[in-house]
Order: C-alpha cells, then sequence, then structure tokens
C-alpha cells in the first residue's frame, strides 16, 4: 500500500447519464440511484458490474423518504447540483465530471470555490483546516509505518494514521456541508487539486499541462473523493450550520452511548505495568497524593507470554481476587486486549478460536499468520458474525474477573513484519482491502458485546486504537502512539476536534505523550491543555522517564494534581455532554466555529490552539515550548468569565495573556449554569444527584440549563432511571432567582446547591430565600464564591 500516491485524476473516465439516469462509461453501464431522508441526507449509491455490493460494516441509519422541502440534489444531464431550501447552489460539479471510473477504482468531483473551508476527515494528524490536501483513508500502525522524524516530530506528518473516516466537512458561504464515502476500502480525497511535477509545471484537472498565467486562475481546483476499489456509494449533508450538520451526521452513524462515570475520571497507564503489586503500588500512590483516580491500566506484560486472555500466574496468583480488592477501592482495572492470537496447538482460546472457524485466512485457504507480540499469531476475522460471536464469549468469560473495560490495541490491524495483504476474510473470500479499514470497528463490535454479556447491568469502557465510520456506537478512541514534545501536545487540539466532528467524540491522546522523555514543563501544560479532553489517560513507553503526577516533585505534583481534580469538580458537567452526544448527536469538544460565528477582523476558522468544552467553556492553553504569553480569541457577542482572575471580558477580540505556571487560560461563557460536583478533593465517587449549579451572569439577564442525573453505571436510564430538571437562573439588582423543573424523576430528586460569583445579596430558590452554606469541592479558580442551598 502506497501511503503517498494517489489514483490520478486524468486516469479516470467519467461517465455520461443516460435518460433512464444511467451512468455510461466505457466499461459498462452503471446504476444511480439517489435517495433522500426527512433529515435532508441524499445518498448517491453506484452499482454494476465490479461494484455490486457494498461490504461496508458502518451500519449507518439511513431511512430514505421522499421530501418535498428542504435541499434539492439533481443528478441528470451529465451534471450534479445541491441546492439549499433557498434555492442558492450549494454543491456542483463541471458538465461531464461528476463520476468518474478507472477499473475497480471511482471517483466523485465537485468544483471547489476559493473560500472554501475543509474539516473533518476523521483522525488526521495534518492540522485542522484541510484546504489543498491529498490525503488516503487507510489504518496505519504509525510506527511500524512511518520513519521516526514523521511520527516524533511531524515532519511530514505521518498520514493516513490509525482511523480512517472518509467525511468531507465543506464550510462555503458560511454553511456547512458535510460528504460521506460509505466505502471501507481505500478511499482517498483531494481538496484543491493541483498538481505540480518537480514545481515546473502545472496540470489542471482536465489534465492539461497549464501556462502561468492559467494555473492562478484554475487554482480554485476540484475536490475529489474517491476510492481504489469498492462500490461507490456517496451521503451528503446538509448543515446548513455546523451544529446541525454535526448531529445530522452523529445520527446517521450512531452517536456514543453514553459511558460509565468512572470512564471520565483519570486513568494511569504505563507500557510496564504488570502485576496486582504494580496496580496496589498506583492505588497507595494516588491515595497518598490525594489525586482522584478511577484507571489502573495493563499492558502487554501482564499476559502468560502475551497470550491474550490470559493472566501470568506470578503476576496475578489469584486475579479475580486483586481486582475485586481494587474495585473496593474505587479503582477499575483495565487491561490490554491484542487481536493476535498466539499460534499454538493446546492453548484454550486459539483452539476454541479455530473450531469456531474464526480465524482470517491467506489465498491458500490456511490460517494467515502474522508475527506480533507472543510470536506467530493468528487473527479473528471480525467481518463474520460467528467469528464476533466466539470472540465475545472470549471477553465475556475474561470479563467475569471483575473487568468492566478493555484496551484494544493493535487493531489497524498491525501484523508485524508480515505484510497483510495475505490475510483475508470470509473464510479467504473477500480480499485484505475489504476488511482493513473495519477490523478495529468489529473488534469493538464484539468486545463490547462480550462485556455486556458477562456484565447486563454495567456499562462498559473501551478504548480502541484504529478505527472506521461508526466506531464511536462502540468504542473511545485514544490518538495512538504520540510522543513527549510540544509539537504533539499543540497538534493533538487539531486532531481532537477533527475526530469530534467526524463522529468521534470520545477521544484522547496519551497524556503527556507515549514515546520520549516528558519534562516537568510539558506534563504541567499537557495536564493544563488536556483535563477536560474526553478521555484523560497518561500512558508512556517502557523505557522512557516515569511520567506519574508524583514523579516530578512537589511543585509539578501540586499542578498536576490541581487539574486531575478540577476535572473531577467538571465531571457532572462532562457527562452532561456525553448525554448530549448520546441523545442528540452534539459534538463534546469542539472549535470556536461550531458555537461562534466569524465577525469582522476575528476568522475564526484556523484556530487550532484554542477549543470549547461544550457550550460553555473556552481553552486557551498554553502549547508551544518557554512561550511566556499568547493571544486568546474570545469568540462571539457575548462576556467571558476568566477564572484565573474572577473578571469578566469582553467578546468579539482577541487579548493576550501571560503564562503563570499554576493557571491555565480558561473562559466560562456568560450566562451558563454549569453543574459540578460536591466532592472531596481527592474524592473519586459520582453522584449525580448531588450538584453545585455554578452560575455564571455578569449582568442583569437569565441564564438557564437543564441537568439530568442517572446511576453513572447502568443500562437504568434507558428504561427511565434517570432525572432530569431544568434550571433557570435570573439576575435582577443584586438577588438571583433560581427556579428548577422537574422534566422526568425516575432517579430520585436532585440535592442541589447553588454557586454564585458576584456580591450577590439574595438568592431565591424556588420562591423562598436561600441560605449561605460553606462551599463543597475545590473551587474552580482564583475568584471569590458564595454557595446557597434552599
Ligand atoms: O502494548 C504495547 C504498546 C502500547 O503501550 C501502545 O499504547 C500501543 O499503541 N503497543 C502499541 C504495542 C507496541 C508499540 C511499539
Amino acid at each position: 500500500m502506497h501511503f503517498h500516491k494517489y489514483p490520478y485524476i486524468s486516469n479516470f473516465e467519467f461517465a455520461s447519464t443516460d435518460a433512464k439516469g444511467n451512468l455510461k462509461t466505457s466499461l459498462g453501464s452503471y446504476s444511480l440511484k439517489v435517495s433522500a431522508s426527512d433529515e435532508g441526507i441524499f445518498h448517491l449509491g453506484i452499482s454494476g458490474k465490479g461494484w455490486k455490493v457494498n461490504d461496508s460494516q458502518a451500519g449507518l441509519s439511513f431511512k430514505p423518504s421522499s421530501i418535498s422541502a428542504g435541499p434539492k440534489l439533481e443528478v441528470s444531464k451529465n451534471r450534479f447540483i445541491l441546492r439549499d431550501s433557498d434555492g442558492e447552489v450549494l454543491l456542483e460539479s463541471a458538465p461531464r465530471r461528476f463520476f468518474g471510473q478507472c477499473g475497480d477504482a471511482s471517483v466523485f468531483e465537485f468544483i471547489k470555490e476559493k473560500a472554501d473551508a475543509f474539516y473533518g476527515m476523521g483522525e488526521k494528524w495534518t492540522g485542522l483546516e484541510h484546504s489543498g490536501k491529498t490525503t488516503k483513508f487507510w489504518n496505519t500502525d504509525v510506527w511500524g509505518d512511518f520513519n521516526a522524524e514523521a511520527y516524533v516530530n511531524g515532519r511530514p506528518a505521518p498520514d493516513p494514521v490509525y482511523v480512517s473516516i472518509p467525511y468531507l466537512i465543506i464550510r462555503r458561504r458560511g454553511k456547512y456541508i458535510g460528504l460521506l464515502l460509505d466505502n471501507p476500502h481505500s478511499t482517498f480525497m483531494s481538496t484543491g487539486f493541483k498538481v505540480a511535477i518537480a514545481e515546473q509545471m502545472e496540470v489542471n484537472p482536465e489534465g492539461e499541462l497549464l501556462a502561468e498565467e492559467l494555473v492562478s486562475k484554475l487554482s480554485d481546483g476540484r475536490i475529489h473523493l474517491g476510492a481504489e476499489s469498492g462500490q461507490p456509494n456517496l451521503f451528503i449533508l446538509v448543515g446548513p450550520t455546523l451544529p446541525e450538520l454535526t448531529r445530522k451526521f452523529q445520527n446517521l452513524v450512531g452517536t456514543t452511548p453514553r459511558p460509565p462515570a468512572w470512564a471520565l475520571g483519570y486513568h494511569q497507564c504505563r507500557w510496564g505495568y504488570e502485576s496486582a503489586r504494580d496496580l496496589f503500588e498506583l492505588d497507595a500512590h494516588f491515595t497518598k497524593h490525594e489525586i482522584p483516580a478511577d484507571g489502573l491500566w495493563l499492558d502487554i506484560d501482564y499476559m502468560r507470554g502475551y497470550r491474550v486472555f490470559t493472566f501470568d500466574a506470578k503476576h496475578f496468583p489469584d486475579p479475580a481476587d486483586a481486582i475485586s480488592k481494587l474495585n473496593a477501592k474505587g479503582r477499575r482495572v483495565i487491561p490490554i486486549i491484542d487481536p493476535g492470537v498466539k499460534w499454538e496447538k493446546g492453548y484454550d482460546v486459539y483452539e476454541r478460536g479455530r473450531k469456531a472457524d474464526a480465524f482470517c485466512k491467506n489465498p491458500q485457504g490456511l490460517e494467515y499468520i502474522g508475527l506480533v507480540w507472543p510470536g506467530q499469531t493468528v487473527f479473528p476475522d471480525f467481518s463474520l458474525p460467528s467469528a464476533r460471536q466466539w470472540w465475545s464469549k472470549e471477553v465475556a468469560d475474561f470479563a467475569s474477573h471483575g473487568i468492566h473495560g478493555a484496551w484494544l490495541d493493535m487493531n489497524d490491524p498491525s501484523t508485524g513484519p508480515a505484510d497483510n495483504d495475505q490475510m483475508c476474510f470470509d473464510h479467504g473470500k473477500k480480499s485484505h482491502e475489504t476488511y482493513h479499514n473495519q477490523y478495529a470497528f468489529g473488534m469493538a463490535q464484539a468486545s463490547r458485546e462480550g462485556f455486556i454479556k458477562a456484565h447486563p447491568d454495567q456499562r462498559p469502557f473501551l478504548l480502541c486504537r484504529s478505527g472506521s465510520t461508526g466506531s464511536g456506537r462502540h468504542t473511545a478512541i485514544w490518538t495512538g502512539d504520540n510522543y513527549s514534545n510540544y509539537h504533539h501536545l499543540k497538534t493533538c487540539i487539531s486532531t481532537t476536534l477533527n475526530l469530534a466532528l467526524s463522529g468521534i467524540p470520545f477521544n484522547g491522546p496519551d497524556a503527556a505523550g507515549f514515546g520520549g522523555d516528558t519534562t516537568p514543563e510539558l506534563i504541567q501544560d499537557w495536564y493544563k491543555a488536556g483535563f477536560l479532553f474526553p478521555v484523560l489517560r497518561n500512558h508512556s513507553m517502557k523505557d522512557t522517564r516515569k511520567q506519574e503526577p508524583w514523579m516530578f516533585g512537589p511543585a509539578v505534583l501540586k499542578v498536576l494534581r490541581k487539574y486531575v481534580r478540577l476535572r473531577y469538580r467538571l465531571r457532572p458537567y462532562l457527562y452532561q455532554l456525553f448525554i448530549g452526544n448520546e441523545l442528540e448527536g452534539e459534538a463534546i469538544l469542539r472549535p470556536l466555529f461550531y458555537d461562534f460565528a466569524d465577525t469582522k477582523g476575528l476568522p475564526l476558522g484556523k484556530i487550532d490552539d484554542q477549543f470549547l468544552v461544550g457550550p460553555s467553556i473556552l481553552q486557551a492553553p498554553f502549547v508551544q515550548e518557554k512561550q511566556t504569553q499568547r493571544d486568546v480569541v474570545l469568540p462571539g457577542r457575548t462576556r467571558w468569565f476568566d477564572i484565573s482572575t474572577g473578571k469578566w471580558i469582553d467578546g468579539g477580540r482577541s487579548i493576550t495573556v501571560k503564562a503563570d505556571r499554576e493557571n491555565t487560560p480558561l473562559y466560562i461563557r456568560d450566562a451558563s449554569i454549569l453543574p459540578l460536583a460536591r466532592v472531596s478533593p481527592a474524592d473519586n465517587t459520582f453522584d449525580g444527584s448531588k450538584v453545585d449549579f455554578h452560575v455564571f451572569l455578569s449582568r442583569a439577564g437569565t441564564a438557564g440549563t437543564e441537568y439530568e442525573f442517572d446511576d453513572g453505571l447502568s443500562f437504568a436510564y434507558a428504561k427511565g432511571a434517570y432525572t432530569r430538571l431544568a434550571i433557570e437562573a435570573k439576575l435582577s439588582r443584586n438577588t438571583l432567582r433560581i427556579s428548577t423543573e422537574t422534566l422526568h424523576e425516575g432517579a430520585g430528586a436532585p440535592d442541589f446547591t447553588v454557586t454564585t460569583t458576584t456580591d450577590i445579596a439574595t438568592v431565591e430558590i424556588n420562591g423562598k430565600a436561600a441560605r449561605k452554606v460553606k462551599a463543597q469541592g475545590v473551587p474552580l479558580g482564583n475568584y471569590k464564591t458564595q454557595t446557597w442551598r434552599a
């Protein structure tokens, strides 16, 4: 597989349309089916010789209907035209350049406009905005497939990486359009086709060599979305706003089921944690240093000779006993699970898999063998329902040790030095390419089923390396093997934002870098930047400098602890964002332009070192080495509350802030109500019913939100065991009036306090004077507050 070479557009023959709407090329006639759903999503399916079936496992929720209102799509007379409901052309092709074929390969072409901006594309390490890029979608094992300069320093950034989601977001004239290729094969995209050969000659999309003066005229170029093989299936979504587009896209690919609250806690991992002793030691450290923590992770060394679903007896004489003791201390144990099964006669997991005919075959019909941690290994064929069934049973047996989550690694799939081309699917009948990008999806799906089988009343937490369209329904994703340096700290922001816009809101990087040695400065900056990322896991590679929070002396420990505690204080807010994704498809972390429009002189589309955590929190962390000050864009016609100073700042402008060891630039949007946990600083227990509503109102006016809680653990919420209330806060003069309305009460009544920032003389809660009480929980920032209760 070439990562840096792409099907060349001049080799494609562009199809014509006939009277019946079929597409014709010299290879034959292809049927084109255009359908639309009520939500304004269009599907274009092309089938015929060579493209008979869609091999996608994404399982999209698309219900065609006969809409009359909303956007309109016409594909006829050799052209593609998409119009908005008001008739404005949103996207179009040039005449007879809409769909091209080159053997098994296919491409869709659209005219690009000069001011277009591009986002999404799943996991990309190449920045936030994707203009002028040509990129492939093929899951890689980054350290195995690229050289060190690329994966350490991003020169050039490795591409493609672990997750393949061929979804392109176009921002055009203030509107947002989404294009998704529902094709699991190797796909590609380019956003502004302009090929230069040795920087001498330029070629336009039609393949003619251009004179200098023509190049600039045509540099608007074209947009291409194509595949090297597989049935062409394109979904077209019209926002028109980015939140609407994201909600539509999330509902199409499936939202992320609400995780257990402990998954949103702090996680400690390292390649090298291998035994019960290691985990008890970690637990003792967290207790001693009063850092709340939920997850203790085990890397490959806990296994017996790297055999999946085993424990080394020396390290874990009684795994269930050790795990239950740790669970009793409030810690969860999350072991790594690799897909490779040791190819060994007598090893029970291998024998059962073989009996179930669950392993991938090579073209000879023999078990495909790769070379990974356990030595020679076979690989489950997750394309087969029967193999997924077998795997989920193995997972369920393993989970019965008291395990409620797993770390799913190496599912790119990584087969070591063995080329995975020969790894075929469906009993050897389907090429590797058909399921390569979906391998991790199938593994996550089967693993989730296994956990639910073992613990039907508990939500599992899975963290997976690779993935594809829809993976978010089964698992969270961590962004693979990064490095302890500022390049990775900065780029993890754009990577996580684009993943969030591509249907994987539950993601995050290894904090403070996997490879290389972190430094006291870097780890502090990393925690300050990343403490509210959906996944917060400290992970590092064997033989690198140890990076547990207490490894850098008391001053650094103090800073790291402060941010972990703040995460726990804000966990109910994060939990709301996850509920918002599950129910509505709302993004969790978002770029500034998700909630705010550009204002004069303040374009937001390229800001890649700031982000929003839900609608109310804006972060602008220090992500450059030795940076002493930075500019912060405060968007919108609103005010922002600076938690470091307790001052309100007008939005719609950029300010300069100075670096400060203990503080990070973090702002709360005016008219927000943040639900906070009322827990003591080191406490990691979750009780959503005990909440503190922190009201941010800069002047007379109203703030409102909804708050939902459940047991944070089971599926009972799906049967109604949740409580949801609407909260409104009205400030006039210096009286704050809080009113709550219960929208649903399935998890008992909430016990809430209210925290205010300003010199408010009186607070009324549901019509009665509230009394001042002592605050519970760490302060959000350096400003005075007052807590009240009914
Ligand atoms: O299991 C060892 C590592 C793991 O720590 C890392 O997080 C994974 O991304 N694993 C890769 C396999 C070996 C990497 C060189």
